[in-house]
């Protein structure tokens, strides 16, 4: 991949970003300070399609929303003060982890509805191009979404429409304690894309340069004005649907150290030593830069106040 090796290693850095922002994120729900659900993405960190767009196109997310922010370039103290329910979070500490949304960044925001940010992106799409600024709109969801009826509904408008779109599917394999391969009837959801006229890709989820690629070319499509790409990223999730303890997890010990061994960030920072772009001591650098950027966030949200109860019914709206 023909990418400078600054860029290259700003996507380990984000990729790395995410996996420890996680796994600090379930170290501290486990110890009961963060409340709520916190579905964590770790295992999926090759989000290559955000390195690939502009400032002003938007995304929307999913409720494993924390990559899919991070790479959008959120705010990792506002993210984390969200999760521990504090004032200074994104959504004043009354949303959590399933409802980090950042306008000023396109981030749209994450979704505890499953399938339901399908329907909302597809609108921004549309929006995008009404003001005909070449900016286009991504749409993150699960495979577990992808069975539901805004993905056939908005990708068929959306190709009708020629909207400036991408449609990512994750596809990792399970939605919640259901296999994908019980509930398909084809393996590949990028075939679908058939079914309404537009391209559709498969690429390996764990690597980070083939979604980029993939993005660039669906970006650069939609841009031109010829609408909308699928692109199917085949990933795992290493841990369960959520930090919820006690929660039923169907998939064997052997699925999840095979998927392990397909690590996207060690997989990356392998490439990147390989080509010398990377040694050892940037590697330990930056690990040490992201623990402690991690560390500060954590301190910002631990020093904040939570809401006041009189706040409860603030930012409330009813249509
Ligand atoms: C409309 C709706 N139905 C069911 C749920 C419960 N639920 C939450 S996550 C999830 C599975 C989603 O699977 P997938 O789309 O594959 O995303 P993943 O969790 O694998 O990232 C389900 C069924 C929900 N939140 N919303
Ligand atoms: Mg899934």
């Amino acid at each position: 991949m023909n990418l400078p090796p600054d860029k290259q290693r700003e996507m380990l850095r984000q990729m790395l970003t995410i996996r420890c922002f996680e796994e600090r994120a379930s170290a501290d729900y486990h110890a009961g300070k963060i409340y709520g659900v916190v579905h964590c993405y770790i295992g999926e960190e090759a989000v290559g399609v955000c390195s690939a767009l502009e400032q002003g196109d938007q995304i929307i997310s999913t409720h494993r929303g924390h990559g899919h922010c991070i790479a959008k370039g959120a705010d990792l103290k506002r993210m984390m003060a969200e999760l521990y329910g504090r004032q200074t979070g994104y959504c004043k500490g009354k949303g959590g982890s399933m409802h980090i949304a950042d306008f000023g960044i396109g981030m749209l925001g994450a979704n505890g509805i499953v399938a339901g940010g399908i329907s909302i992106v597809t609108g921004a799409g549309l929006a995008a191009q009404m003001d005909g600024k070449g900016r286009v709109a991504v749409s993150f969801f699960g495979d577990g979404a992808s069975n539901a009826g805004p993905f056939h509904e908005c990708l068929n408008i959306a190709a009708t429409w020629k909207l400036p779109m991408l449609y990512i599917c994750e596809n990792n394999m399970y939605a919640a304690q259901t296999s994908a391969a019980e509930t398909h009837a084809m393996p590949d959801v990028a075939g679908r894309a058939a079914g309404y006229g537009i391209p559709g890709v498969v690429v390996d989820g764990n690597d980070i340069f083939a979604i980029h690629q993939a993005a660039a070319r669906a970006i650069a499509r939609a841009r031109a004005g010829e609408g909308p790409t699928l692109i199917e990223c085949k990933t795992f999730r290493w841990r369960a649907h959520t930090e919820r303890i006690g929660q039923p997890d169907f998939r064997t010990e052997e699925e999840i150290e095979t998927w392990k061994r397909r690590d996207p960030i060690a997989r990356l920072r392998g490439q990147l030593e390989a080509q010398g772009a990377l040694t050892d001591a940037d590697w330990q650098a930056m690990n040490k830069e992201v623990s402690a950027t991690i560390g500060d966030a954590v301190a910002f949200a631990e020093a904040s106040p939570f809401p006041a109860p009189e706040q409860a019914l603030e930012d409330m709206y009813a249509a």
